[in-house]
């Protein structure tokens, strides 16, 4: 007599029966057949098709058998939907999506930390967080439901003084992924910014665990605005934050962008591995924000003013001062309207 399944089990089951349906979807598939083929009662394929539907899949009944096929997913970021026809080879095949945290950096920095086995290229995803973090304690605004917040975990066999240009490598990956979405818009803000129509839609926060000449991992933590209504934005950030959604007057499906970010993202990362930024700039200099534009970046205790006239190879911004050109590695930067 076959038991009862438990709450996991039916959630294990409802993900093989969309995995199975979706991939036919021409076909209708009879609950009969799909108990014999998952070796279940035909009530259990019952309650995992209820289960589906509560989490938003659309399928197609047949009335007089009871027969089901596929329709169409929910804008969801769970396991199933993102592993499904995931391109990538390493990025993201190991995945642990959660509902709502407190924020997805600290959960990979402490499975990092805490499991040495964890695998390079693990992601975190979360549907809301709670306490997302930018950089140097400023806060990054999660709601539920509309945005990506990802972390990825990577265990680089490269020297720790090559982690800084992660960031920008990262966002040179975003921009690619949302220029397939919305051509022509997008642009990327040294150090770690990504903006589109010149307002912020995503941010990259980057965290190191290295000790003498080696990394233990580097944590890259993302945030993307995508199905934000516009007007949703608090007070704060209403001027200068944006999402896919308001420029492109449709939703995106969030797992459809990000695995095509993951995508473009292990693209990048093995070509910063190889050369760094090298074979990247021509691309880099295209999606600039900051090109040619007389900035003030405050650097540590410094502030440090010049016109921008690129990026070296290993991320760092190129400035031209009135007598000498200098490299600057990292820093908030701010547009001097009045010489730009
Ligand atoms: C960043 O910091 O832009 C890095 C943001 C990284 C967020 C991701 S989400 C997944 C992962 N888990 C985390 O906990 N964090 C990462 P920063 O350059 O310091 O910019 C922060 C500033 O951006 C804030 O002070 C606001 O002014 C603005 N801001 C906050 N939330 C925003 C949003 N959703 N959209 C646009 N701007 C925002």
């Amino acid at each position: 007599m076959k038991k009862k399944l438990s709450h996991v089990q039916l959630k294990l089951l409802a993900e093989k029966i969309i995995l199975t349906i979706r991939n036919n979807d021409k076909k209708f598939f009879s609950q009969k057949s799909l108990a014999k083929r998952f070796k279940v009662k035909f009530e259990n394929i019952t309650s995992a098709t209820e289960l589906l539907t509560e989490w938003g899949y659309k399928l197609k009944f047949n009335s007089k058998d009871k027969s089901l096929n596929f329709l169409s997913s929910p804008d969801i970021l769970s396991d199933t939907e993102i592993k499904y026809k995931l391109k990538t080879k390493v990025i993201g095949q190991n995945v642990l999506a959660y509902n709502r945290v407190k924020s997805t950096n600290d959960i990979a920095s402490t499975m990092a930390m805490a499991k040495a086995k964890v695998p390079h290229g693990t992601i975190i995803t979360a549907n809301e967080q709670t306490r997302g973090r930018g950089r140097l304690g400023r806060s990054w605004h999660s709601p539920p439901g509309s945005g990506i917040y990802l972390s990825i975990i990577l265990k680089p066999r490269f020297s720790p003084d090559k982690a800084p240009g992660i960031s920008i490598m990262t966002a040179l990956a975003l921009a690619e992924t949302i220029n397939e979405f919305l051509p022509g818009k997008v642009q990327i803000k040294w150090p770690n910014d990504v903006f589109i129509n010149g307002k912020k839609t995503s941010g990259i926060l980057t965290e190191l665990s290295a000790e003498k000449n080696k990394i233990n991992y580097l944590i890259v933590g993302i945030g993307i605005n995508v199905n934000q209504p516009p007007g949703s934005f608090p007070d704060e950030i209403k001027e200068t934050a944006t999402s896919i959604r308001k420029v492109l007057r449709k939703k995106t499906n969030r797992a459809d962008l990000l695995k095509s970010f993951l995508l473009n993202f292990e693209k990048e990362y093995d070509l910063y591995c190889k050369n760094q930024l090298s074979d990247s700039l021509k691309r880099l200099k295209k999606y600039s924000y900051l090109q040619d534009k007389h900035v003030r970046i405050i650097s540590g205790n410094e502030k440090i003013d010049g016109k921008v006239i690129g990026l070296s190879s290993d991320g760092s911004i190129i400035l031209e001062q009135k007598k000498e050109t200098i490299s600057v590695a990292s820093g908030e930067v701010t547009i001097d309207v009045q010489k730009t």
